[in-house]
């Protein structure tokens, strides 16, 4: 399964990730996202240590990373995942080597993060112009995906620095993805949510939407598998196969009210980012 990060450069992708990924690691829960190289790990440990003690950000304009992930449940199994990070600057340079792997990444993903800097959505000077093309280049991405399954989730970051109770605030910070939560609301292969994660001391808003798109993924991947099986038996050259399927099968089962529990328990970390919850579709089941 491939997550697909995109937002301007700056926005705080990296630190996302690394923070989304640190609360995600928590050992006393029995669902957990890790890096799937021990070094990957290492380097999140570091960022988000820095983070979080010293309150040294990554630097500016760092690399776009590739991370390979794991989702691990107790007595459950474990998936992998990719997530790849790319700036909008992507969308500026078409015909490069990079555009052409944003293109495929896009048209393959089962996961988009979009990201978008609190500061400049309220920010009148400065036209929130790259976020258009973003969205623009995504509602384009709806059509040639053909109805393919796509969880995905807008990211204002930065809420830390404005003030979220002032009235009309929330309003105004997601108006440039207007066209975007309508399109998901047409379109039942596309499910949206739209969540503000701050750092602070207890950083919020990290860990809840990589959750929530690799838990759509997987109840995907349920569906996919749950309709493949319905297929009458296999010829013995297969069954091998089929029975690996039926395992996975059962192990997602296992997985969801998990995986359930684990994005309630994030929804409530923060009284402000629920209530703000207001755009999340409910999960159904694929079964
Ligand atoms: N106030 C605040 N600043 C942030 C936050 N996340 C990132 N930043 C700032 O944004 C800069 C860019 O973040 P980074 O994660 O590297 O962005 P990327 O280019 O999208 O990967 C950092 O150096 C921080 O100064 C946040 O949640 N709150
Ligand atoms: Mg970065």
């Amino acid at each position: 399964m491939n997550v697909l990060l995109i937002g301007p450069s700056g926005v705080g992708r990296t630190t996302f990730l690394c923070l989304a990924l640190a609360a995600l690691g928590d050992h006393r829960f029995p669902v957990r996202v890790t890096a799937a190289r021990s070094e990957t790990g290492r380097w999140v440990r570091y960022v988000t240590r820095e983070i979080r003690e010293r309150g040294t950000y990554p630097a500016r304009g760092g690399p776009d990373v590739v991370l390979d992930l794991l989702l691990t449940a107790d007595n459950a199994g474990r998936w992998r995942f990719r997530c790849q990070d790319f700036s909008g600057a992507v969308l500026r340079e078409p015909g490069t080597a990079q555009a052409a792997s944003f293109d495929r990444a896009l048209a393959s993903a089962d996961g988009l993060l979009l990201f978008a800097d609190a500061t400049e959505l309220l920010d009148a000077r400065r036209t929130p112009r790259n976020i258009n093309d973003i969205v623009a280049a995504l509602l384009r991405a709806a059509t040639y995906r053909a109805g393919r399954p796509t969880a995905a989730a807008v990211v204002v970051t930065k809420t830390d620095a404005v003030d979220l109770t002032r009235p009309q605030v929330t309003a105004q910070l997601l108006e440039p993805f207007r066209s975007l939560v309508a399109s998901a609301r047409r379109d039942p292969s596309i499910q949206l949510r739209t969540s503000f994660a701050a750092v602070g001391p207890q950083p919020v808003g990290f860990a809840g939407p990589l959750l929530w798109v690799l838990t759509l993924g997987l109840l995907s991947r349920a569906r996919e598998l749950s309709r493949a099986l319905r297929v009458p038996a296999a010829a013995p050259p297969y069954h091998a196969a089929r029975q690996a399927e039926w395992a996975e099968l059962i192990a997602l089962n296992e997985l969801q009210p998990l995986l359930v529990e684990r994005l309630v328990e994030l929804a409530d970390e923060h009284p402000l980012i629920r209530a703000v919850h207001t755009h999340a579709t409910t999960i159904r089941s694929p079964l």
